[in-house]
């Protein structure tokens, strides 16, 4: 009896291990919004910070794209610039394209500048305070609670790579026509068994 007892209890552990790893294996590690402020369409990522409290960002948790100190950063946006909005963070905040010259030792702009005059403005800085390797947990923020708006934000570079905004897939649907890349997956079939749990 007591030996039935403990085997069962075995016996469950290990389906309870495997079951614990299958469900880590399958979250997609793509963008995703934080809250309903953020909405993106078309390469476009539209943060709207009024009635979100703390503000509303894009966030990726594990963003595979290199980067070294004395990259750049670089993207464009459309609205208001003020307050640390908008801004993006690499690794976990270790690096901020807003805050990125606490000594103003820099000349660049937080707020970049539209030459050309259509609105977009285009922010480039150059990273520094970061572990040389991979851009990992990231996000596009806009939090100036003081004064909410919109920001559009476009044509996000991370040390020269062109970054794609593309949410991961919410549907097994959306594993389709390459959308489960967006998600990490390494191909369509481990993107949709990942729906099928
Ligand atoms: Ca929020
Ligand atoms: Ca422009």
């Amino acid at each position: 009896m007591h030996r039935v007892l403990v085997g069962g209890l075995t016996t469950a552990a290990a389906i309870f291990a495997v079951t614990a790893v299958a469900a880590i294996a399958a979250v997609p590690t793509g963008w995703f919004a934080t809250d309903s402020g953020t909405t993106y369409s078309n390469g476009v990522v539209t943060l709207n910070s009024g009635g979100q409290a703390d503000g509303t960002s894009y966030e990726n948790l594990t963003l595979d794209v290199p980067v070294e100190n004395g990259d750049k950063i670089t993207f464009e946006y459309r609205g208001e610039c003020g307050g640390g909005a908008p801004r993006v963070f690499i690794q976990d905040g270790a690096y901020n394209t807003f805050d990125q010259d606490p000594n103003g030792t820099t000349t660049e702009s937080a707020c970049g500048t539209d030459p050309d005059g259509d609105g977009w403005f285009r922010v480039s800085t150059t990273v520094q305070g970061i572990q040389d390797g991979v851009a990992g947990h990231t996000g596009i923020v806009s939090d100036n609670i003081s004064d909410p708006g919109v920001i559009e934000v476009r044509n996000l570079t991370i040390g020269g790579t062109a970054v794609s905004l593309a949410p991961a897939p919410t549907s097994k649907e959306q594993c389709k026509d390459g959308g489960y890349r967006a998600g990490g997956f390494e191909n369509q079939g481990q993107c949709v068994s990942s729906f099928n749990r």
